[in-house]
C-alpha cells in the first residue's frame, strides 16, 4: 500500500498492531490463584541459581526484572512469592490468545509466546479503526482469558512494538502516521528492538541518547555506530519506515535456550532435552513458514566453558526429525568435553521462506511423511497445547528455567 499525503487522499492508517501480554507467566499465575493479586510475584526457579522468568508489576515497582538472579529478587523483596514455571500451561494459554487474535484479524504473525504483530487494515470494514480493533482484542482477551495485555499501533512494525511497550501495563497506544517521528524523538535509543548495549554505547560516543538525536548526526557516523543496520534505523527515526508483517529482515535465526538450576550430568537426559528443543525450534520454523539450512547446538558447563557447534543440512528443512538427528549427532561428538551441563540451546540459522525451497526435489517418501505427520502434530499442539502430546522418547524432558524459550532471535528482545 502506498502512502500518499497529497490533497484529497485519506490519511495513512496506522494499521500495524503489536500485542504483547503483560507480565505474561506471572499474570497467568495470579489469575489462577487470585490470592496473589497485588503481591510481588515472580515465575522462575526458586533454587540457589534460579532466575526470574517473569515479574508481576507489583514486583517491578520493587526493581525486579526478567533474567535477574532469584537471589537478587529475594533481596529486593523479602516478601517475594516465587512460582515455579509451568511451560505447557503458558503455551496452551498462548494458543488461546492467538486464537482470539485470529478470530478478528486474518493477518497475524506470532513472534513469541506472548506477542504478535497484526495487520488490521483488512479488518477495518468489519471492526472499525485500529484504536477500536485494539480495544476489541484487549477486551476479548480480558473477558475470555481474564488476562491483561497491551497494544501498540503504527505504520511500521518496529514503531508498533515500541508503542506497545510505552502503553504497558494494560494500555494501548496508536501512533498516527504523521506523528511517528515526534513520538519516537524523546525515547532512549534502547527502546528500539535490537539496539542492545553495544549499539547504545556506539551511539553515545556521538552524543546520541534519544531516537530524535539519531536524525542529527551524519549518516557516516550512524554507519560507524550501527554498522549495516544504520539505514534501517535512520528510516525508523525519521518516521519513514513502513515495514509490515512478513518482513522479519533481522531474524536470520531462531532458537531456544535453557539454563537449569541443577547441572545435568546424565548424557541420556541431555539428549532428551536437546531433542525436545529441536522439536520446539522446528515448530517455530513451521509456524513462520521458514526452513533452515543450519542447526546450531550450544552447551555450557557450570564453569562457563561454552561449546557452539553447527551442522549444515543437505536440504533446508523445518522437520523436527531432521533437526533432532543433527543436534543429537553434534551432542554425541562433543559430550566427552562437558561432563556437566548448565545451559543448552538449539538454534536454526540461515533461514529462508519455505515457499522458496524447491520441495519437489525433496519429496521422497520419507520427507513427504514428516511433513504430513509434523503438520498434524502442529495442529494438535495448537488445539490442545503441548502437554497433551509428547513423543514417547521425550516424555521425561521436563522444562528447565526458561531464559527466553521462544524468542525468534535474541535481538528482537533486547529491552531497555
Ligand atoms: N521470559 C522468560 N525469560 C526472559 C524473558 C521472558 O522466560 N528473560 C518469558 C516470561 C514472560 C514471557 O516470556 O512472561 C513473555 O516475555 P515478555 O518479554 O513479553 O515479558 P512479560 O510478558 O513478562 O512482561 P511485559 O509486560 O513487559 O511484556
Ligand atoms: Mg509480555
Amino acid at each position: 500500500m502506498d502512502a500518499r499525503t497529497g490533497t484529497g487522499s485519506p490519511p495513512e492508517v496506522p494499521g500495524i498492531l503489536h500485542l504483547d501480554m503483560d507480565a505474561f507467566f506471572a499474570s497467568v499465575e495470579v489469575r489462577d490463584d487470585p490470592g496473589l493479586r497485588g503481591l510481588p510475584v515472580v515465575v522462575g526457579g526458586a533454587g540457589a541459581r534460579g532466575v526470574v522468568a517473569a515479574a508481576s508489576y507489583p514486583a517491578r515497582t520493587r526493581g525486579i526484572r526478567s533474567a535477574m538472579p532469584m537471589a537478587t529478587a529475594r533481596r529486593l523483596a523479602p516478601d517475594l512469592v516465587i512460582v515455579p514455571p509451568r511451560g505447557g500451561h503458558y503455551r496452551e494459554i498462548s494458543a488461546q490468545v492467538m486464537e482470539i487474535l485470529g478470530s478478528v484479524v486474518a493477518e497475524v504473525e506470532q513472534i513469541s509466546v506472548d506477542e504478535a504483530f497484526l495487520d488490521v487494515r483488512g479488518a477495518r470494514r468489519l471492526f472499525g479503526e485500529p484504536e477500536q480493533i485494539a480495544a476489541l482484542l484487549r477486551r476479548t482477551i480480558r473477558e475470555e482469558l481474564d488476562l491483561p495485555s497491551s497494544v501498540g499501533g503504527s505504520v511500521s512494525r518496529a514503531v508498533a512494538k515500541i508503542a506497545s511497550a510505552q502503553a504497558k501495563p494494560d494500555g494501548q497506544l496508536i501512533v498516527p502516521a504523521a506523528r511517528t517521528a515526534e513520538f519516537l524523538a524523546p525515547l532512549p535509543v534502547s527502546a528500539v528492538s535490537g539496539i542492545g548495549p553495544k549499539a547504545v554505547a556506539g551511539l553515545e560516543r556521538f552524543g546520541v541518547h534519544t531516537i530524535g538525536q539519531i536524525r542529527e548526526i551524519p549518516s557516516s557516523a550512524l554507519a560507524r555506530a550501527l554498522g549495516p543496520r544504520a539505514p534501517e534505523i535512520a528510516h525508523l527515526a525519521d518516521g519513514s519506515d513502513r515495514t509490515g508483517l512478513g518482513h522479519r529482515v533481522r531474524d536470520k535465526s531462531l532458537g531456544t535456550e535453557r539454563t537449569w538450576d541443577e547441572d545435568l550430568t546424565d548424557a541420556d537426559e541431555v539428549r532428551r532435552r536437546i531433542t525436545v528443543m529441536a522439536d520446539d525450534v522446528a515448530r517455530q520454523l513451521r509456524r513462520g513458514e521458514l526452513v533452515a539450512r543450519t542447526v546450531v547446538l550450544k552447551l555450557r558447563s557450570p564453569d562457563g566453558t561454552t561449546i557452539t557447534r553447527s551442522s549444515t543440512l543437505d536440504q533446508p528443512t523445518a522437520s523436527g526429525e531432521r533437526l533432532r538427528e543433527h543436534v543429537v549427532a553434534l551432542w554425541e561428538r562433543e559430550r566427552h568435553r562437558l561432563r556437566r551441563i548448565r545451559l543448552a540451546g538449539v538454534r536454526a540459522t540461515h533461514l529462508e521462506p519455505e515457499a522458496s525451497t524447491p520441495y519437489q526435489h525433496e519429496l521422497t517418501a520419507r520427507s513427504g511423511q514428516w511433513r504430513d505427520l509434523e503438520a498434524a502434530m502442529d495442529r494438535a499442539v495448537d488445539r490442545f497445547g503441548t502437554t497433551s502430546l509428547s513423543r514417547g522418547s521425550t516424555l521425561s524432558g521436563a522444562p528447565g528455567t526458561a531464559q527466553r524459550t521462544d524468542a525468534p532471535s535474541p535481538s528482537e528482545h533486547d529491552r531497555p
